[in-house]
């Protein structure tokens, strides 16, 4: 007998699709995206609807393992869960009354986009421990922190209104990669009439359907949008009705020759650029978060979200700016995540983790509790990360789906559930819509939802507070009751009979709202590892940007996955001053390190730019470290993200 289920994909993706499962007798065999879905529109991505190959891959893991061998080589035995839970719980009491509950960090992102999987009974537990709280920064902190300091909430154009826009600016956004389901409605706008400007300095597959693209150095972006004012204010093309003299002031600094200098982009296509912006009605920029993995990041955001007020564009249908709707789900996170059950706690920054496991000292981190998550593949300074790992003195603890770079060196490995083997709510990063997705199927072996592994951690801590007793559904109730008039109305009945309802938001979610137009900080100059900051002598700017069929690490265990972040995109010139030839081995590295990968020579970045796509799997390249061993854990201006793209290497020959 054939069912179908609905399911939500819970991938770190702005579309969270809602997907129809097809079951056979207790099994999925298909996945589609659900044609009902106002974003989904009937499709999923290639990596999703090929995802039951990564469900029923024969490396899932099912059981409770403990390690065996030295950290790193992944040897390990099955154990039962009384033991895996007991051993843990051992641990972490001991290193508690010893250096005291903040030696205890737990470690976790976006591996599930589900409320309940992704910050529930951990934070709870983690909360009523005292243990350290983590700052999550490794993606998106410093665009949010900019978005925040231009308006204080974060909001953006629903992409439905993207078809109803003339113009539209792929402004470091991937979109055919990251956010396809984008896709369908930038086509519908363009066989109206709209024009598509792509800014990114890799010709990605947007870039080569665009109208136009543009090519800026990494990390120049605030220059860019201060030299786009420029041209607004000094032609009177900017409509924003209330005091813009201090950006006024600071745009006269950045006049199109002087930015064409600090970008690459020729003055004259600035000029366009500005002038074509301003005047094709409603143009609508697609902001995603290329611009901010750099030192500069924060502010480029910054400046370019007062893009649309500066024109005017937020008070009109299919104009504004989209970089995350993620402000909208007010939800309530102090019922979800209990803050109050324990006493404050220090915090460590994510995007540093090398040095919390390295440098911290008061106390020194002595356990590390590992999901959602796989910073031994996706944290920068990866060196000093695996150096923190490799620590015998340090409790690792890793819940994961597959023995990943992370879990090879964790002390106790168990095994977790995936989005269609449990019960989750989820927001979404790139449209309106919450979802309510149950089990489509039964977990493989003993694999267990977070939830239930923290909610045992916590019985066995002899947490009693009765939170810990709470069901799933008692906490989607609990999030769900936060007074928010975007919530009036959005129950779980609701939800169990909708699947995906759309919160209550007005249609032009932006229009109207207050302006932070304060320039006097935003200056621009180079970020120290780039080509015009020259802070060290290797001269080519590396982009390790998303792979298309991956996210993140993700995939990195499938070979085909593994192929395509085995690859350093470069241009021919660069190729030809150093004697490089197409699909050749080569090594990439800086005074961090080094990695070996295939050379694809072509004119797909450009010159002086390199690019990896990632995050492949360090267990599975031939030195053992990935591109992220290249990059270093300096922080963005504001928000204290990761500076990804500002990374400068050379390339030779292997063997030269
Ligand atoms: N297929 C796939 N989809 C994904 C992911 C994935 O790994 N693979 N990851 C998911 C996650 S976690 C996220 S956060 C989103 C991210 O989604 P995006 O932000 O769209 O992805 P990125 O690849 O980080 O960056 C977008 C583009 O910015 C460009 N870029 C890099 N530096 C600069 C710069 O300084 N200026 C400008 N203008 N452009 C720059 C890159 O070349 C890239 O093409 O995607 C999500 N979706
Ligand atoms: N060089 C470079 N580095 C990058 C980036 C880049 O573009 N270039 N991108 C950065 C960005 S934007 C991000 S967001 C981070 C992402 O980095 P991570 O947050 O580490 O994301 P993933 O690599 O996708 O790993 C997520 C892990 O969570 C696991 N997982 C999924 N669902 C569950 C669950 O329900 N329970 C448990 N226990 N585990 C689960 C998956 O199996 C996977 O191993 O990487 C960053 N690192
Ligand atoms: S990864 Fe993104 S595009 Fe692919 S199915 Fe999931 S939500 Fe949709
Ligand atoms: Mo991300």
């Amino acid at each position: 007998m054939k069912d179908v289920r609905h399911s939500t994909c819970a991938l770190d993706c702005p579309d969270a699709c809602s997907i129809l499962v097809t079951i056979d007798q207790g099994r999925a065999t298909h996945l589609r995206g659900n044609p009902n879905h106002s974003v989904t529109q009937g499709f999923l991505c290639g990596k999703v609807a090929r995802y039951l190959d990564r469900q029923y891959h024969p490396d899932r893991l099912q059981y409770p393992l403990r390690r065996t061998g030295p950290k790193g080589q992944g040897q390990f035995t099955r154990i039962s869960w009384d033991e895996a839970l007991d051993e843990i719980v051992t641990n972490l009491k001991a290193l508690a009354a010893q250096y005291g509950p903040e030696s205890i960090l737990p470690y976790s992102y976006a591996g599930t986009m589900g409320y309940l999987q992704g910050g529930s009974m951990d934070r709870r537990f983690f909360h009523r421990l005292g243990a350290s709280r983590l700052d999550r920064t490794i993606c998106a902190s410093a665009g949010a922190a900019g978005f925040m300091e231009a308006y204080g909430i974060r909001l953006g154009t629903p992409p439905q209104q993207f078809a109803e826009s003339k113009y539209i600016i792929a402004w470091g956004a991937n979109i055919l990669t990251t956010n396809v389901h984008l896709w369908p409605f930038i086509v519908e706008a363009r066989r109206r009439g709209a024009k598509l400007v792509v800014i990114d300095p890799v010709v990605t597959k947007v870039a080569s359907l665009a109208d136009w693209h543009l090519m800026p150095y990494p990390g120049s972006d605030l220059a860019l949008a201060l030299g786009l004012m420029h041209v607004l204010f000094r032609d009177g093309l900017d409509r924003y009705p209330g005091d813009t003299a201090s950006l006024r002031r600071r745009a006269a600094e950045f006049p199109p020759e002087r930015v064409a200098e600090l970008t690459g982009i020729p003055a004259d296509q600035i000029e366009t650029l500005a002038r074509e912006y301003a005047t094709t009605r409603p143009a609508a920029i697609r902001l995603n978060y290329g611009v901010q993995r750099s030192e500069r990041g924060g502010k480029a955001v910054r400046a370019i979200s007062l893009l649309p007020a500066l024109c005017g564009y937020w008070d009109e249908r299919g104009g504004g700016l989209q970089l995350t709707t993620s402000g909208a789900f007010d939800i309530n996170r102090e019922a979800l995540e209990r803050p109050d059950l324990g006493p404050p706690a220090r915090t460590l920054n994510m995007s540093v983790l090398g040095k919390a496991l390295t440098e911290v000292n008061d106390p020194p981190v002595k356990a590390l509790i590992v999901y959602n998550s796989n910073p031994g593949a996706i944290a920068p300074n990866q060196a000093l990360v695996r150096q923190g790992l490799s620590r015998e003195d340090l409790f690792t603890v890793v819940l994961d789906h597959f023995q990943t770079d992370t879990a090879d060196y964790a002390d106790i490995v168990l095994p977790a559930t995936t989005f269609l083997e449990h019960t989750d709510l989820y927001m979404a990063y790139g449209h309106y819509d919450l979802q309510l997705a149950r089990p489509a199927v039964e977990p493989p072996g003993e694999a267990r939802p977070n939830v239930e592994i923290f909610r045992a951690l916590a019985q066995r801590m002899g947490f009693t507070d009765p939170c810990f007793a709470d069901s799933s559904d008692e906490m989607i109730r609990q999030l769900l009751n936060s007074g928010s008039p975007r919530l009036q109305g959005i129950t779980l009945e609701r939800l169990e009979q909708e699947h995906a309802v759309p919160l209550n938001m007005p249609d032009l979610p932006m229009a109207g709202r207050p302006v932070d137009m304060d320039a006097a900080t935003l200056d621009y100059t180079p970020p120290r590892e780039s080509r015009l900051g020259r802070e060290h002598p290797f001269p080519l700017e590396l982009v390790s940007s998303k792979n298309h069929d991956s996210l993140n690490s993700t995939f990195g265990l499938h070979a085909a996955t593994d192929a395509q972040t085995a690859v350093l995109q470069l241009h021919p010139e660069d190729a030809a001053a150093r004697g490089i030839s197409d699909g050749e081995e080569v090594e990439v590295f800086n005074h961090r390190g080094k990695v070996r990968l295939k050379a694809k020579v072509g004119a797909t970045v450009r010159p002086g730019v390199v690019r990896a796509p990632s995050v492949r799997w360090a267990r599975q390249a031939p030195d053992g470290f990935n591109v992220n061993v290249l990059i270093s854990d300096r922080l963005t201006d504001i928000g204290g993200g990761p500076c990804f793209y500002n990374c400068l290497v050379e390339v030779r020959r292997c063997g030269a």
